[in-house]
């Protein structure tokens, strides 16, 4: 290696570097695109999971985790709650069984 090439300039170094970047760039599209699948229906978010269901949907023993007034108006479904799990956790991020809970 000449005394002037650095890490960043020698060729063999420049061509791993391209080759991570490439991957980068490949993982990103990837993510995007797989967020992009929700983003129509109703697992996009809760204002578009509630349209459907108002007061959210839960597992048939699901006990809102809340300090304040508990939820239980909520539709008690096993099924569509973990269709929704499955396609966005996000709708349930306190983890107590209900997604998009709402009085
Ligand atoms: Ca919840």
């Amino acid at each position: 290696m000449p005394a002037y090439a650095t890490r960043e300039t020698h060729p063999m170094h420049r061509r791993a570097l391209a080759t991570a970047l490439t991957t980068a760039t490949l993982i990103v599209t990837a993510a995007t695109a797989a967020s992009a699948a929700h983003e129509t229906g109703i697992h996009d978010n809760c204002t578009k999971f509630n349209e459907k269901y108002p007061h959210g949907v839960g597992t048939r023993k699901a006990v809102d985790k809340t300090s304040g007034t508990k939820v239980t108006t909520f539709k008690r479904n096993n099924d569509i709650y973990w269709l929704a799990e499955k396609h966005n956790p996000d709708l349930d991020r306190d983890n107590d069984r209900i997604a998009c809970e709402k009085a």
